[in-house]
C-alpha cells in the first residue's frame, strides 16, 4: 500500500494508524506548498488533490480520512479487534 501524506496535517491520523496496525507502506510525502498535490500524476490518484490519500494493493485509492480509517478497521484484525473492545466497553 502507499500513503500520500503531508507531515502535520491531517493525514497525520491515517499515519499513526497504520503504524499502530503494524502495516508495510509505502510513505509518500506530499509537499502542499509547493504544489505536490496538483500534479497530473497526483490528480490521477485523487482528483480533489487533497491528501491522505491511499492506494491499496490492488491499485485502487481511497481519498477521504474517514473512508481510509474505516477501510483499514475493517480489513485487518488487529484493528476488528481493538474495535470489538470499543463496542464492548
Ligand atoms: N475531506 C477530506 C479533506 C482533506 C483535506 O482537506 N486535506 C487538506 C490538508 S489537511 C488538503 O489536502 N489540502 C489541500 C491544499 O491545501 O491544497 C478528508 O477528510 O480526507
Amino acid at each position: 500500500m502507499k500513503l500520500y501524506l503531508t507531515p502535520g496535517s491531517c493525514s497525520t491520523g491515517i499515519h499513526i494508524l497504520m503504524e499502530e496496525l503494524d502495516l508495510v507502506f509505502e510513505a509518500h510525502l506530499v509537499n502542499l506548498l509547493t504544489g505536490d498535490q496538483n500534479t497530473p500524476e497526483y490528480l490521477a490518484m485523487n482528483p480533489k488533490a487533497t491528501i491522505p490519500t491511499l492506494v491499496r494493493n490492488d491499485g485502487t485509492a481511497l481519498t477521504e480520512f474517514q473512508a481510509i480509517a474505516y477501510w483499514l478497521v475493517r480489513s485487518y484484525p488487529k484493528a476488528n479487534q481493538r474495535a470489538r473492545i470499543f463496542r464492548e466497553s
